[in-house]
C-alpha cells in the first residue's frame, strides 16, 4: 500500500510537471472596437485625434495600415471575422434585410474554438451577436444610462446625437465592460487565456462625460480634407446613390435629404463641426477604457506571454464623399485600425501596408496561439507578415451585397457594382480617393486585373455579369441594395 501511495505521488508530480513543460501556450487578447476608423494618432487620420493609449500599444509592434472590414456594416462585419468567413460563405451581407444564401452549419467561432484547444475564454462587450453560454465567462454589451435631458438616440436621423453627459466614466457602458476584463485578466487558472474584448463607442449615439467633449471645442474643429471641386462629378450614378444614402437610414424630409445635406441645411459648417468634434470626443473617451484594460494588461499574472490583436468592425465616414457613417464601399469606410503585439515575433514601431482583413484575424489568433486552425477558414494569417512586413499577399475583398464589391492590393482599389458601373482609385498617389481612374484608358490593363479577381472573387464571369444587368437592370429597376433599404 505504501508503494502504491508513493508511486501515486510520483505519478502525480510527474504528470505535473509534463503538463507545465508541454502548455506555455501565451495569454491571448482580441479588442475590438466599434465604429472606429483610422482616427487614432498613429494613422493620422484626424489631426485632432487624441488616442495616447491607441497610440502606445501601436508602437509595441506591428500597426497595419491598409486593414479593411470584410462588410461595411455591424453584424456582417462581426459574423465574418468570429466565423472566419467571407459575407459570401455566411450569407449575411448586411444589419437588416434577407439572408441571401443559406447560412453554413453553424462554424466554429474563434472563441468556441480557443475553448475546445484548452483555453480559458472570456469574452465581454460587444464582440459578437447572440449569448455565448459555453465560455468560462460572458458579459453582453451593457446599457448606459441616459439622463432625461438627451433624447433617445434615432439611428434614422443624421449622426448629429453627440451630447457631453452630466455622468462620470463609471456609469458607461464601456467602463463595465473595462472592469470585466480587468477582473477577467486577473483570473488565477491552469490554462492560458483568450479574452476578447468589445468597445461600443465611438459607436453611435455619440454620447460621453463631459470631460470628453471639453477637450473639441466645435470652433476649433478641423473638418475632414475634401477636394476644390465636386467630388462626386466622376462618380458612377450608384455610387453617388451610395453616397446619400444609408442601410440605417431613410433620406430626411419626406426623402429629399441624405445624412449629408440634413447636416449643411441645419447649420452649415459649424453642424458638420460640431458632430466631427463629437466623434472625437467619442474616439477619446474609448481610448481612455481602453487605456485601463491595457494597464491591466502590462500585468501578468498567469506568468505567459500576452499576444495582443486590436481593431475596430468598419470604417465610418464623416462627410467624405458626402457620405456619412458605414454602408460603403470607400476606404474611409472599410478601413479599420490593425495592430499586432507578440512577443518574440513582432519588432516594436513596425509597419506594413500590405492588405488584411478581418477575416485574417482568426487564423492570426490561432497561429499566435499554436493551435489547430479549423478547416473552415477563408482569411490567411497575418502572422507571416511580422517578420516581414512586405511579405506577398493575396488582396483583400470587401462586399456590400453579393454584387457590390472592392477589391484593395498594396496600392490600389477598385470597387465594382452590382450594375457593372466601378471606381478605381492609386491610393500611392490618391490617398483620399478623389480621382476615379475607371475610366481612364491608361489604367485599362491595371483595372481588367484587377476585375478579373473581382470577379473570381465573387463567383462570376463578366460576360455572364454583362448579360445578367442587360436583363435585370433599366432605369427602372431597383438595384439589390436598395431594395433591402425600402423593405426596413
Ligand atoms: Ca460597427
Ligand atoms: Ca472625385
Amino acid at each position: 500500500m505504501r508503494l502504491n501511495l508513493i508511486s501515486l505521488f510520483f505519478l502525480i508530480f510527474h504528470s505535473g510537471l509534463t503538463a507545465a513543460a508541454v502548455d506555455q501556450r501565451a495569454d491571448v487578447v482580441f479588442i475590438v472596437v466599434d465604429d472606429l476608423n483610422d482616427w487614432v494618432g498613429v494613422m493620422g487620420g484626424h489631426p485632432q485625434s487624441l488616442t495616447p493609449n491607441f497610440d502606445r500599444v501601436a508602437r509595441q509592434g506591428m500597426l497595419f495600415t491598409n486593414a479593411h472590414c470584410n462588410a461595411p456594416q455591424c453584424l456582417p462585419s462581426r459574423t465574418s471575422f468570429i466565423s472566419g468567413l467571407y459575407p459570401k460563405a455566411t450569407g449575411v451581407y448586411m444589419n437588416a434585410g434577407p439572408r441571401t444564401t443559406p447560412r453554413l452549419t453553424k462554424p466554429k467561432g474563434f472563441p468556441e474554438h480557443f475553448k475546445s484547444e484548452g483555453y480559458y475564454v472570456a469574452m465581454g462587450g460587444k464582440v459578437a451577436y447572440g449569448k455565448h453560454p459555453y465560455l468560462d465567462a460572458f458579459l453582453g454589451n451593457p446599457s448606459w444610462p441616459r439622463p432625461d435631458h438627451v433624447p433617445k438616440l434615432n439611428a434614422k436621423a443624421p449622426p448629429w446625437d453627440g451630447a457631453a453627459l452630466p455622468y462620470g466614466d463609471e456609469e458607461t457602458g464601456d467602463y463595465k465592460v473595462s472592469e470585466f476584463a480587468i477582473e477577467q485578466w486577473q483570473t488565477k487558472t491552469e490554462k492560458p487565456v483568450m479574452m476578447a474584448i468589445g468597445l461600443f463607442r465611438p459607436h453611435r449615439p455619440l454620447w460621453a462625460p463631459q470631460k470628453y467633449f471639453d477637450k473639441f471645442p466645435t470652433v476649433t474643429t478641423q473638418l475632414p480634407v475634401l477636394p476644390k471641386g465636386n467630388d462626386w462629378d466622376d462618380l458612377p450614378d450608384y455610387a453617388i446613390r451610395m453616397a446619400r444614402s444609408h442601410a440605417h437610414k431613410d433620406l430626411h424630409d419626406g426623402g429629399r435629404f441624405s445624412d449629408h445635406e440634413a447636416i449643411l441645411n441645419k447649420n452649415g459648417e459649424t453642424e458638420w463641426k460640431r458632430v466631427v468634434a463629437s466623434y472625437l470626443a467619442n474616439v477619446n473617451f474609448m481610448d481612455t477604457m481602453l487605456g485601463r484594460i491595457l494597464k491591466a494588461l502590462e500585468q501578468n499574472p498567469r506568468g505567459r506571454q500576452t499576444m495582443i490583436v486590436l481593431t475596430s468592425d468598419h470604417g465610418w465616414n464623416l462627410g467624405e464623399k458626402g457620405h456619412w457613417c458605414k454602408g460603403g464601399l470607400w476606404k474611409n469606410t472599410t478601413i479599420v485600425p490593425m495592430v499586432i503585439v507578440a512577443p518574440g515575433m513582432t519588432k516594436p514601431d513596425t509597419r506594413s501596408k500590405q492588405p488584411v482583413s478581418l477575416v485574417d484575424v482568426y487564423p492570426t489568433l490561432c497561429d499566435l496561439a499554436g493551435i489547430d486552425k479549423p478547416s473552415h477558414l477563408q482569411g490567411t494569417s497575418m502572422v507571416p507578415l511580422l517578420k516581414d512586413p512586405k511579405a506577398e499577399r493575396e488582396a483583400a475583398f470587401i462586399s456590400y451585397g453579393p454584387e457590390n464589391t472592392a477589391i484593395q492590393t498594396d496600392r490600389y482599389r477598385l470597387i465594382r457594382y452590382e450594375d457593372g458601373s466601378e471606381e478605381l482609385y492609386d491610393h500611392d498617389k490618391d490617398p483620399h480617393e478623389w480621382e476615379n481612374l475607371a475610366k481612364n484608358a491608361e489604367n485599362r490593363g491595371l483595372k481588367d486585373d484587377l476585375e478579373k479577381s473581382l470577379l473570381t472573387f465573387q463567383n462570376k464571369d463578366k460576360a455572364a455579369l454583362i448579360k445578367q444587368h442587360r436583363e435585370t437592370y433599366s432605369k427602372t429597376t431597383t438595384p439589390w441594395l436598395f431594395k433591402q433599404e425600402l423593405k426596413k
